[in-house]
């Protein structure tokens, strides 16, 4: 594969999706993002978890049908033929994220589409927050458990034109694990969409540090791990739901490179260079797997035998 080691890239946060607004207007909406990604030459374009529709888990939805509409059976190549298109013509990579049912089973789901307009990588959601069933007390439902299963993919990694790259979708970001079972992989770049509340109904003593905690993982990280991080949110006022936004790109050395400035539609673009990932791999956290695996093996059987 003809690697590249610089280019630039980008995070296409999303404002608000009311549940009302059909899924043509929101592809439009990131058709927009992807034309101004591809004015600034980006090559890599990020858009955010279950950016197709509202954040569904949300609500309590008994009516099999209503929830149906929010499943893809496949990834909607036809609704987002205008994009692929772009994609294909401009040699950009993008992923994203939708809700998937795979002969019956619903996952929480992104994928990376490349300049072939073909799907070259997908993952499915690890980490599922939230309930089963109904809660009353709570301001709104946070319904993950109920809707999707535990992903069955593991966090693969992909080689392509611009890297190796690996996704997680949201609560997987506060998890340290998810990046070192990348990183030890080789993953250069990470790429990630979230729905994050302000408000989260069981510790709302954290509210005010839910911008902070969504940046700490992710630059912790991604210096611990020698690698860059591209998170994309689906940001602001959600049907009566705030949303944090705050999408960004961290460099390998921990440092946030571009950030977002509102909770609406923005682009958030810098440039990424994979020799960065190096600096940090051969010089801080140098990953030679004869010492660490057996390590990790070792840490394995303390915990789980
Ligand atoms: N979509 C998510 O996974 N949201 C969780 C919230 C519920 C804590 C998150 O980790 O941001």
């Amino acid at each position: 594969m003809n690697n590249k080691s610089k280019y630039t890239a980008a995070a296409a946060q999303l404002g608000p999706i009311d549940p009302s607004e059909p899924k043509e207007s929101v592809v439009a909406r990131m058709l927009n993002l992807l034309i101004e990604a591809k004015t600034k030459g980006t090559e890599l374009v990020v858009f955010p978890e279950l950016c197709l529709t509202t954040f569904f888990p949300r609500y309590y939805i008994t009516d099999p049908a209503n929830l149906d509409t929010y499943y893809e059976s496949e990834v909607p190549i036809s609704l987002m033929s205008d994009m692929f298109e772009l994609v294909r013509k401009e040699k950009i990579i993008i992923s994203f994220g939708y809700a998937e049912r795979d002969n019956g089973i619903p996952f929480n789901t992104s994928v990376y589409v490349d300049s072939s307009g073909n799907i070259v990588g997908k993952y499915r959601k690890i980490h599922l927050p939230g309930h089963y069933e109904y809660e009353p007390d709570r301001p709104f439902q946070h319904l993950e458990k109920r809707y999707f299963t535990k992903g069955n993919l593991g966090f693969p990694t992909f080689d392509t034109t611009l890297g190796r790259l690996g996704m997680c979708i949201c609560n997987d970001r506060r998890w340290p694990e998810t990046y070192r079972v990348l990183a030890l992989q080789g993953c250069e770049v990470v790429t990630l969409g979230y729905n994050t509340p302000k408000h989260y109904p069981l510790a709302p003593e954290h509210d005010h540090l839910q911008e902070f905690h969504n940046h700490l993982c992710m630059q912790a990280a991604a210096y611990a791990n020698g690698m860059w991080v591209i998170a994309s949110a689906k940001a602001g006022l959600e049907d009566n739901c705030e949303l944090i936004g705050g999408s960004c790109i961290i460099s390998p050395r921990g440092e946030i490179v571009a950030e977002a400035n509102t909770t609406m539609d923005e682009l958030v673009v810098a440039q990424i260079d994979l020799n960065e990932c190096t600096l940090i791999r051969e010089n801080i956290f140098d990953f030679n797997f004869d010492i660490y695996i057996p390590l990790y093996i070792y840490i394995y059987y303390i915990f789980f035998y």
